[in-house]
């Protein structure tokens, strides 16, 4: 993989985990109201995912979505202002924290409802399967969404009709509270979509290059005109399910343990080259020297500066959206009746 995406990769889930940590902060404040679900831990999926992505292509996904969005494009300031409930929020401060919405960047929104991104998904594939255009769909989902019956309705549907959907799922191991071998008759997720004959495969959540292979094979596959790909991404979430939840179902032990597999420090350590020390180098002899150098140069992706360099970028950014939300006023009530309004005498009856 190239060095410019590499560095693109863990620049992206450096400014996610930096963006929700923040937005946990201003939620302690009092800034963000109502539930607030976070992403840490989970930054490889989104990150790998979308970044295997075209912007033609579609994203619909969960509560949990903050992310998913930051990483599609949605400027920092304008999504931290809708979480603030501000006006220049993607979805003009009246959506808030799980009802992110850009339809310029096809981001076709987070939605609160378990489950509900499945139907979602497969009209808009139908959309795109109708008009034959060369477009995916990528469906965002938990482990607890899978036994909906909208997530059989919306496999079996595309499957029929060979319709262009990427099913993901994001499996952090818990539904709140419950883990997946309490509220799952067959655990391993991936294994559902055989019922519906649908390409499916397992892959480690916490690599982001595996992340970014496997969805780049399954979106070549659906371009092909095969139809729907299923992907299972194991991962893991560092809090609780919302703000709201401390967390006390899992040990300690548990959250360590996952801990120790923290994404990001994956993703540095394959983007920070490990320099060879001075016995090495003179061990390799000083005709080698200035090819040891040149080669480093050539394949170190990122140096140690150059990685702190960037993590105080991402400070500034971080710090500019919230500066950006703050300063942006409340929507007004006018506000609110003309977004109730906005279809009025367009819609389509059946
Ligand atoms: C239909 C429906 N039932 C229940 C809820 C309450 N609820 C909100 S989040 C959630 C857990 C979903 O877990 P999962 O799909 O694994 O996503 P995660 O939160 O782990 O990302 C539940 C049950 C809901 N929002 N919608
Ligand atoms: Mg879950």
């Amino acid at each position: 993989m190239e060095s410019r995406t590499l560095r693109a990769l863990l620049h992206d889930m450096l400014l996610a985990r930096a963006f929700e940590e923040r937005a946990a902060e201003e939620y302690t404040r009092g800034n963000i109201a109502g539930f607030l679900h976070l992403y840490p831990g989970e930054e490889a999926v989104a990150v790998g995912v979308l970044h295997a992505a075209e912007p033609s292509d579609y994203i619909v996904s969960t509560y949990r979505e903050h992310v998913h969005a930051l990483v599609r494009g949605i400027p920092p300031g304008v999504l931290m202002a809708e979480l603030f409930g501000r006006k220049d929020g993607c979805s003009g401060g009246l959506g808030g924290s799980m009802h992110l919405f850009d339809r310029e960047r096809r981001f076709m929104g987070g939605y609160a409802i378990v489950g509900e991104t499945f139907p979602v998904a497969a009209g808009i594939g139908y959309a795109v399967a109708m008009r034959q255009l060369p477009e995916a769909v990528i469906c965002f989902f938990g482990d607890g969404a899978v036994n909906q019956g909208t997530f059989h309705e919306a496999l079996n549907m595309t499957a029929l009709w060979q319709l262009p959907v990427l099913f993901v799922c994001e499996n952090n191991r818990y539904q709140i509270g419950t883990e997946i071998h309490r509220h799952s008759a067959v655990a391993e997720v991936y294994k559902r979509a055989c019922g519906y004959r649908i390409p499916a495969h397992r892959v480690d959540g916490m690599d982001v290059l595996a992340v970014h292979e496997a969805t780049q094979a399954a979106l070549a596959e659906i371009r092909g005109g095969n139809g729907p790909q299923f992907l299972e991404f194991e991962t893991y979430r560092f809090r609780g399910h919302s703000m709201a939840d401390p967390g006390l179902y899992r040990s300690k032990v548990e959250v360590q343990s996952f801990e120790q597999e923290d994404p990001i420090t994956v993703a540095i350590a394959e983007t920070v080259p490990a320099y060879p020390s001075q016995e090495q180098i003179a061990a390799a002899g000083p005709d080698s020297i200035a090819r040891l150098s040149e080669h480093l140069n050539d394949a170190g992706h990122l140096s140690t500066d150059q990685l702190e360099a960037m993590k105080a970028e991402i400070g500034r950014i971080v710090e500019q959206a919230v500066e950006f939300a703050a300063n942006s006023p409340e929507p007004t009530m006018a506000d609110a009746v003309a977004a109730l309004e906005c279809n009025r005498g367009t819609e389509v009856l059946i």
